[in-house]
Parts: C-alpha cells; sequence; structure tokens
C-alpha cells in the first residue's frame, strides 16, 4: 500500500463539494494539500490545520496553474499527487446554450485539466514518480437529452487523461481517471443536503474514499479508471 503520510497534493475545486471532501480526508490520512478554488472565504473553512493551504485561484488561468506547482514546493518541499476536481456544469437544449457558457464549462472542465497537468508533468517527470487523479463524470460514457455540452465537455476531459495516462505511464507516472454519478453537492447550483437526494445521491466523501482508494494502491499497481454511483441510479 502507498503511505500518502507526508504526501504532497494540490486539489483542485476544494473550497466546497467533493473537493473538500478529498482535500480534508488527505489531510487526515497525513498528506498536506494546496487546497485551490476561486472562492477565499470558503477556503479559509477548509484550511483548518497547518496541513491545508488555501490557494485562491483559477484553475483556466496558465499562470494560476503554475503558481500551484511552484507553491507546493516552496510551501512543502515537494509534490506527489495532483487532483482535477474542479468542474462546472448546466443543462438545456444545445441551442438554449450561448457561446459564452460553452466557454465557461470547457475552459474550467477541460483547458483547466489540461494547464494543471501541463504545470505538473514535467515535475512529475524529472522525479521519475508522480499520481494525477481526474474527476470527471459518468457522462463521459453516456450521452443524454440536454448534456451536450458538459456531457461533451467530460468527454474530452476523459480523453485528455486517457492519453496522458499513455504518455506518461514509462515515466513511472500514474494517472487515475475517476467516474462520479450523482453527488449530493452545490453542483449547478444545487444545494446540498435535502432529505430527498438521501437515497439518490452518492456523498461527497463516497467520492473522497474512491480517491484515496487509487491512491493508496501500491506503487507497481495504477487504477487506470473507477466508475461508482449509487445504488439506485440506473445509467
Ligand atoms: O461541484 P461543486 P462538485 N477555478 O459545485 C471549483 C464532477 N461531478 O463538487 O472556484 C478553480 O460543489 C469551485 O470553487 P469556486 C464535476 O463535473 C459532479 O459536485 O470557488 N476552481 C468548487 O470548489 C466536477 O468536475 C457530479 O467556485 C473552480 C468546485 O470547483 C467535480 O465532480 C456528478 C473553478 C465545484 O464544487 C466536482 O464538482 C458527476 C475555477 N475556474 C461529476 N470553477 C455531481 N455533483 O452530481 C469552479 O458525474 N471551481
Amino acid at each position: 500500500m502507498t503511505d500518502l503520510t507526508d504526501q504532497v497534493a494540490i486539489v483542485t475545486g476544494a473550497s466546497r463539494g467533493i473537493g473538500r471532501a478529498i482535500s480534508l480526508l488527505l489531510a487526515m490520512q497525513g498528506a498536506r494539500v494546496v487546497a485551490l478554488a476561486r472562492g477565499a472565504n470558503e477556503l479559509k473553512d477548509v484550511a483548518h490545520s497547518q496541513q491545508i493551504l488555501p490557494l485562491s485561484a483559477d484553475v483556466t488561468d496558465e499562470a494560476d496553474a503554475q503558481q500551484a506547482v511552484d507553491i507546493a514546493m516552496e510551501h512543502f518541499g515537494r509534490l506527489d499527487i495532483l487532483v482535477c476536481n474542479a468542474g462546472v456544469g448546466s443543462f438545456g437544449l444545445l441551442e438554449s446554450f450561448d457561446a459564452a457558457e460553452w466557454d465557461r464549462i470547457y475552459n474550467v472542465n477541460v483547458k483547466g485539466t489540461f494547464l494543471l497537468c501541463k504545470a505538473a508533468v514535467p515535475h512529475f517527470k524529472a522525479q521519475g514518480r508522480g499520481h494525477i487523479v481526474g474527476v470527471t463524470s459518468d457522462v463521459a460514457r453516456r450521452t443524454f437529452e440536454h448534456g451536450s455540452v458538459y456531457g461533451s465537455s467530460k468527454y474530452a476531459q476523459d480523453a485528455l487523461l486517457g492519453s496522458l495516462r499513455k504518455e506518461v505511464r514509462p515515466f513511472g507516472i500514474k494517472v487515475s481517471t475517476i467516474f462520479p454519478g450523482l453527488v449530493d453537492t452545490h453542483f449547478n447550483n444545487a444545494q446540498p443536503g435535502s432529505p430527498e437526494v438521501e437515497h439518490t445521491h452518492l456523498r461527497p466523501s463516497d467520492i473522497a474514499q474512491a480517491v484515496r482508494y487509487v491512491l493508496e494502491a501500491p506503487a507497481h499497481v495504477v487504477v487506470d479508471e473507477l466508475m461508482i454511483h449509487p445504488l439506485t441510479q440506473q445509467w
């Protein structure tokens, strides 16, 4: 098993929902975390111990992505793990979308994953080790009405991570892709915690445990892909 104690991780989208749960769980396992999101106030609530360093940054900005890697090195002295979790989405008929909403969704989900990986991979290659975890979606493997923009962005994010997996494997770098089904978060302006979703949605902690599982795999093992659904969800 890989011990997460003292490993250093960047987690994007860390201010709430799945990324918050991942950051807190990794810190509980002894890891040190650069918790990245745009919202500084929400991040303060996540970074309640010295093991979690809040970084107010935008994954769509190349300088911010590079800064995340630089800060991990400066503050914690190393970087072992990158979790590309930040994501946004909205749903509707294709013709109801304007180009600005297309850009918003693709910029965070696809360009954000690209920029963070681009910043971290040279560092991982130099040290001959590293683990990238991408949080995509089960809709990266199926299509559905009202999902043309969000769903296609998740197909693109999945394809990016799949190609990268093959590029970096020879350098000892792991790429694991997590495909969640419905999760009870703030995603798309939802209000989490309502009793109605107790049996229909996963909790953010369920996805955090999946991330922990892939990260703790022994050094010679890589979990390439992991799809996880609430038992009630047909997909
Ligand atoms: O969503 P939410 P989730 N730069 O809204 C951050 C996927 N997923 O936890 O920047 C940096 O609670 C945002 O912070 P802020 C989904 O596609 C979900 O559910 O301050 N960070 C917040 O911390 C996504 O990839 C479901 O606004 C940015 C976080 O992202 C991942 O799960 C199902 C940012 C979003 O937290 C986590 O989403 C599924 C930026 N430009 C896949 N823009 C589901 N919930 O049902 C946003 O299949 N963030």
